[in-house]
């Protein structure tokens, strides 16, 4: 209970260490220098980013008052560990995409093909059974979701792409993805994908990763393409 006597004893209380903080303390100079006192963002208690009169006639006012007192700190750090698990609840998601550019071919000396803006085609020299590989980046960690191909069929001849995962160790590999299409149904555009990934959990401290493509029958596979190919992973 707060008596006469506790009240007069806050108001004098706080009198004296106003007086004493405008004498010893500036808050902000005339010339704009600014208080070399440590500022202390738990008592700025209105938010203002300076610890003035304003926020010391709040606490005088508030003087006596009983309750359940706060661990700031805890609670600091209960909203952190929120915010992680939400984030956790709810990963995000990223993309990597292969352009046209990213092909190269097994063997170059047999291999005939085109690369250009939109697409990547295997023309008829191409060698049968010479795959062509894209070398891709993924992030460490990373949880593999999605493999998508967009593709260009313009005549009926089969293409494959794959996601493959190289252990450097036994020289094995071990495949992760895998989009097939026979092209019938030509001429065609699509997008396809396939969503059960095998090994899906990124590890770059064992493996390394990249993409296949093979472009079945090649002698006369002159109008087949890959358009793109887009991984999609979370973290
Ligand atoms: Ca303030």
């Amino acid at each position: 209970m707060v008596t006469k006597k506790d009240m007069a004893v806050a108001i004098l209380a706080t009198l004296c260490l106003t007086s004493t903080l405008f004498m010893a303390v500036p808050i902000k100079s005339q010339d704009g220098t600014i208080s070399s006192n440590e500022y202390d963002p738990w008592i700025d208690t209105n938010d203002d980013g300076i610890i003035d009169i304003f926020d010391i006639a709040k606490l005088a006012l508030a003087f006596g008052a009983e309750g359940e007192p706060i661990n700031k700190t805890a609670l600091l750090l209960d909203l952190l560990a929120r915010v992680e698990a939400l984030e956790q609840q709810s990963p995000r998601r990223g993309y990597i995409s292969i352009s046209p550019a990213g092909w190269q071919p097994c063997k170059v000396q047999s291999a005939d093909y085109s690369t250009e803006i939109n697409w990547f085609k295997a023309t008829s020299k191409v060698e049968e059974s010479s795959p062509f590989y894209a070398q891709v980046q993924l992030p460490h960690g990373a949880t593999i979701v999605n493999f998508t191909a967009i593709l260009y069929f313009g005549s009926y001849y089969p293409l494959q792409v794959s996601l493959h995962r190289n252990n450097p160790s036994d020289i094995t590999h071990s495949n992760m993805a895998y989009i097939f299409d026979t092209g019938l149904g030509w001429p065609k555009h699509v997008t396809l994908f396939d969503d059960t990934i095998d090994y899906a959990q990124v590890d770059n401290s064992r493996y390394s990763y990249l993409v296949e493509a093979y472009f079945a029958n090649p002698l006369l596979s002159d109008d087949l393409a890959i358009c793109s190919v887009i991984i999609e992973y979370t973290y």
